[in-house]
């Protein structure tokens, strides 16, 4: 598999069309990755990132989000934000800052406020009603995925063989306001170096941070391994690590792409399905699957997504 642009989740899709057609026509990198989180973040049908988001325990839409640019090393993010209609542009800009790059809560509302960044209440209906329903329910906060959380992950590269990458998410469905996740933690959630590649992840942020999940896939492309091998060896290596540590691992899923396009997945779910960017510019849902341990990436027939409840 090779392409321009790879995303997490179908929930991706729109958005690396608009990226790719942005990159077709020769355009700045960072607009098109940026471009594609933006499509997810304003849509409020996708219930985990940006309007309409996942509510924390007091039911407000709290995000986190980051960019990196792999040609600088350049990175930012903001994490613990409210009322930031797209915190996916704030952590862009924030990445080609020498100091500051990271801001968390009022301080990062603050600075949105002085850079005159548009802010939005982004407590939907549904979304309080979800919230609403889960205080009836009793909904503890240590969930899984599709019980309430996902993250959009793009990493872009264009012809020039300049890599970047950009996530945004509401984190953990009923998460304790202020927490963060993996998603903002350079190296964790994401990571971009444009002279090896780069690589992203979604899942139980508390797990996936246990390893910088990110990072170590990017070494072991350095290191030599295919992009594929990588997410494998990477994943596997972190799974297996924390397996002697706990009973029980959240669901963790990986995107990467190489230097030259290459673009490998992997996950300890059963199926995870991504989006691809393609060399000719069309755009296509893949899927991987965890098989006993081996991971399979297969085109989702029909049938793949009758009863699929996931974004
Ligand atoms: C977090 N990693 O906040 C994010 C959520 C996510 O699939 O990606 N869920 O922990």
């Amino acid at each position: 598999m090779k392409g321009y642009m790879v995303a997490t989740w179908k929930m991706a899709l729109e958005g690396i069309q608009e990226g790719m057609q942005i990159l077709n026509g020769n355009g700045n990198l960072h607009r098109a990755i940026v471009e594609a989180v933006k499509r997810v973040e304003d849509n409020e049908n996708f219930v985990s990132v940006g309007y309409g988001g996942l509510p924390n325990r007091e039911g407000y839409v709290e995000l986190d989000a980051a960019f990196m640019d792999g040609d600088t090393l350049g990175a930012g993010g903001v994490m613990a934000v409210q009322g930031i209609k797209n915190p996916i542009e704030l952590a862009c800009s924030l990445s080609r800052c020498s100091r500051n790059c990271f801001l968390a809560g009022k301080g990062a509302e603050e600075y949105a406020l002085s850079q005159g960044v548009e802010m939005q209440n982004l407590l939907t209906p549904n979304a309080m009603r979800r919230y609403e329903s889960s205080l009836k329910s009793n909904l503890k906060g240590d969930m899984d995925a599709y019980d309430g959380h996902d993250t959009v992950c793009v990493i872009g590269r264009n012809q020039s063989g300049s890599i970047a990458c950009g996530v945004s998410t509401s984190g953990l469905f009923l998460k304790h306001p202020g927490r963060v996740g993996d998603s903002p933690i350079i190296g964790s959630g994401f990571y971009a170096n444009s002279i090896i590649g780069s690589a992203a992840a979604t899942g139980v942020g508390e797990d996936i941070m246990k390893g910088c999940l990110a990072y170590s896939i990017v070494a072991s492309m350095g290191s030599g391994l295919s992009v594929q091998d990588a997410c494998e060896h990477a994943l596997n290596y972190h799974i297996v690590m924390l397996g002697k540590r706990r009973d029980k691992i959240g669901s963790m899923s990986v995107i990467a792409m190489d230097r030259n396009g290459n673009i490998g997945a992997a996950t300890n779910m059963k199926k995870f399905p991504f989006v691809i960017g393609n060399e000719d510019y069309t755009c296509s849902v893949m899927v991987a699957c965890n098989k006993d341990g081996k991971m399979i990436i297969e085109k989702p027939d029909e049938q793949f997504w009758v009863g699929y409840k996931g974004d």
